[in-house]
């Protein structure tokens, strides 16, 4: 990661890191993405619980997040049975330093890729469907963005709380643990044609990590 990341904290415990990830990094981190979300476990538009078809591109490193039972497991049983892909102990490491850089402690094992075309969306939802333990303490989600800008929407613990809007732009990072954890937050659009011009990609790669258990 960058050694000179503006971090911002926004609420306790949910910091944005603006430019977290140099251009290189951004591109050899794009590449991986690109090769695993058409590799031999390929990414799929998850259809939830309720009948509806999310507006990404997903796979799960790790485990598998079964969008019909909001629950992880080991196998995709949701949709094709194939086992979810080893989190690259790389993709780890990074995200460990980024949750290490603003004072949190993360030992992430699942990591979601979500892809985003010029369409794609995310209601506005709380990620909790870890570990009770891992919750509870607050233990952080990392998230990294490539690609086009987008309008990340941050909230409160309650659905029916304001909503911040946050540009996250390719490179940059939030982290939301502590009293944040369990924020409602989603993405209300991307931006077309905001991508850095050498990264050469239309739409929005973003990866979330995670940590099931302490
Ligand atoms: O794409 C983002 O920035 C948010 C992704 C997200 O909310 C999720 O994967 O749960």
């Amino acid at each position: 990661m960058s050694s000179w990341p503006e971090i911002v904290e926004l609420a306790p415990g949910a910091f944005h890191l603006r430019r977290c990830l140099p251009i290189d990094a951004q591109w050899a981190l794009l590449r991986r993405c690109r090769a695993l979300l058409d590799g031999a476990v390929p990414a799929y538009v998850p259809v939830v619980r309720g009948g509806g078809r999310m507006r990404v591109r997903m796979l799960c490193l790790g485990r598998h997040w079964n969008g019909k039972q909001y629950r992880y497991e080991p196998t995709r049983s949701d949709f094709d049975g194939l086992p979810a892909p080893p989190l690259p102990e790389e993709f780890r490491a990074l995200a460990r330093e980024i949750a290490a850089s603003v004072g949190m402690s993360l030992d992430p094992d699942i990591c979601i890729l979500n892809y985003y075309d010029l369409r794609g969306q995310m209601g506005l939802h709380q990620d909790k469907d870890e570990g009770e333990r891992a919750l509870a303490a607050g233990v952080p989600v990392v998230s990294l963005s490539l690609g086009d800008a987008a309008r990340f929407l941050l909230g409160g613990t309650r659905r029916r709380d304001p909503v911040d809007t946050v540009r996250l732009e390719s490179g940059d990072a939030f982290v939301f643990g502590g009293p944040s954890r369990l924020r409602y937050h989603g993405v209300s659009r991307i931006e077309p044609g905001t991508a850095p011009p050498e990264l050469d990609v239309t739409g929005r790669f973003n990866l979330t990590f995670r940590q099931y258990d302490l």
